[in-house]
């Protein structure tokens, strides 16, 4: 039997008011139902945001330290159940099962650093201009977070948001991407489980159209944090302005690995194929360009298409798969088409470019890993994001020329160098435009208590990870204590003309 997943709102499991619902398939074999899920509306979202504005008043008095109490459990839950989160994401996403369990750590090293940061939420103390008068600063609570995720960290990216949020005493409405909502409810089960009251935490699945918009447009909702691609956060940013929301968005990627010629040829190829391929390419920090020195370009590019060529497609329940299928037909369709425009444009296809019809592939959204070689800074496989296994290759002749094309792109999230000389590193840490640049390893392999987050058009200044997202789910309250007394006006007592 089809499990029936239900909405949380106000610590009850319910259908969407409508009774509406929709189907999860595996994308490996899609004729595999993972479950039915609400397919939620506006009705369901103000319920939610209700519930979790009643249930603001109680939390924010819980000390913080209670709270990551709370969080500790949930950490230890996740670790409890790793393998069973782990299998249950494979399914409903695709990804081989050592990527998913990696994904489940993340979340279970977000919930053991926001548990302990229940004990820190510093904040300042400063001296006053004035005598007999004491001036601090201080984190408070903001209110109702809405949390809007995608399918391609189905646990990190959540728990990157909603435990911060809960630590900081927020109560959150979660909206999680549709291809991976079986992930998000298990995350909020545990949540449940570790004693978080009801009402704190909400989830209502269905569309962005229906839920997300509902969520970012709703007069109650005071902050949001989204995880997806670039135009969506811009409509959300416009969406957001009419009511002044807190806005913390992280876009889209176009990142790109440096092979300088006096790197070690042998690592940077096992960081590139990672990098392009781990994750099917679905990553917002995948490697989609590798810009290469035209001393070693040639020779790098024979040992890259042959290793890349040996990579094993398939369902990543299976022992000794590489890479598994796109997480649905869409972003099949999307990675097809972007074969065909580098083609257009004249790239040389190396390798791959197909979608596989046989050996047992049939009924999954799989697309082979793909390289394209001679590929120009213009092309549009070398500006856009393609969110899939295909990676652009383009050859340079100096450092400086491989920064400037490496910057060449509306993005800026990862960046890396493989270079052995320290003058190198040096200058492209300085002069690369990204928030996150690796030097001898790949694109990907961000930790959770690192600050993280891009510059341009993959975000909007904010940074979630380590102690930086705390910022973004607090609000600082300035306090002044006078005790001296009497009438203390600063600007002007302290001078006499
Ligand atoms: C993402 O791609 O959306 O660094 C997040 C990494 C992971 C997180 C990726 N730890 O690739």
């Amino acid at each position: 039997m089809t499990r029936r997943f239900q909405n949380l709102i106000d610590g009850k499991w319910v259908d969407a008011r409508s009774g509406k619902t929709f189907e999860n398939r595996n994308p490996a074999h899609w004729d595999e139902v993972v479950g039915t899920f609400p397919r939620s509306g506006k009705e369901d979202v103000d319920e939610a945001v209700k519930a979790a504005k009643a249930a603001f008043e109680k939390w924010r008095l819980v000390p913080a330290p209670k709270r990551g109490d709370i969080l500790r459990r949930v950490g230890d839950l996740m670790v409890a159940r790793k393998e069973e989160l782990a299998r249950q994401m494979t399914r409903e996403m695709g990804k081989v099962l050592t990527e998913t369990r990696g994904d489940v750590q993340e979340g279970i090293d977000t919930a053991y650093y926001a548990s302990s940061e229940g004990r820190r939420l510093f904040g300042h103390t400063v001296p006053s201009e004035l005598p007999d008068k004491f001036n601090m600063a201080m984190r408070v609570p903001i209110g109702v977070a809405g949390i809007v995720t995608p399918w391609n960290f189905p646990m990190a990216i959540p728990t990157w948001k909603i435990f911060p949020a809960l630590l900081c005493g927020n109560t959150v409405v979660f909206k999680p991407a549709s291809d991976t909502p079986a992930t998000a409810t298990s995350l909020v089960e545990i949540l449940m489980e570790a004693g978080i009251p009801e009402g704190v935490v909400n989830i209502v699945h269905g569309g962005g159209g229906d839920v997300g918009i509902a969520i970012v447009n709703h007069p109650d909702v005071d902050l949001i944090s989204f995880t997806g691609s670039t135009s969506v956060g811009k409509r959300i940013s416009e969406a957001a302005a009419s009511t002044l929301k807190r806005v913390s968005l992280e876009l889209g990627g176009k990142n790109a690995q440096i092979v300088m010629d006096d790197a070690d040829l042998d690592l940077a190829l096992e960081g590139v194929l990672w990098g392009a391929f781990g994750t099917t390419g679905q990553r917002c920090t995948a490697t989609s360009r590798l810009i290469l020195h035209e001393k070693v370009h040639d020779r790098f590019l024979s040992m890259l298409v042959e290793r890349a060529g040996r990579l094993r497609l398939g369902d990543g329940l299976i022992e000794g798969v590489d890479v598994g299928p796109c997480v649905n037909e869409g972003q099949q369709k999307t990675v097809q088409e972007y074969v065909e425009v580098g083609l257009n444009e004249g790239a040389r296809l190396v390798l791959g470019g197909k979608v596989p019809r046989t050996g047992g592939l049939e009924k999954g959204w799989f697309h082979e890993p793909t390289v394209f070689a001679d590929v120009k800074p213009e092309h549009r496989i070398a500006r856009e994001e393609i969110f899939g296994p295909v990676l652009s290759v383009i050859k340079i002749r100096t450092l400086d020329e491989a920064v400037t094309v490496l910057n060449n792109t509306i993005y800026g999230l990862s960046s890396s160098i493989y270079t052995a000389s320290v003058n190198n590193a040096f200058h492209a840490i300085r002069d690369i435009k990204a928030g996150i640049t690796y030097i001898n390893a790949p694109t990907i392999g961000a930790e959770a208590h690192m600050p993280f987050g891009g510059v341009k058009q993959t975000g909007n200044g904010h940074r979630e990870g380590g102690w930086t997202v705390y910022d973004f789910f607090s609000e600082w309250k300035t306090v002044y204590i006078d005790y001296s007394g009497g009438l203390q006006r600063a600007q002007i007592d302290n001078y006499d003309m």
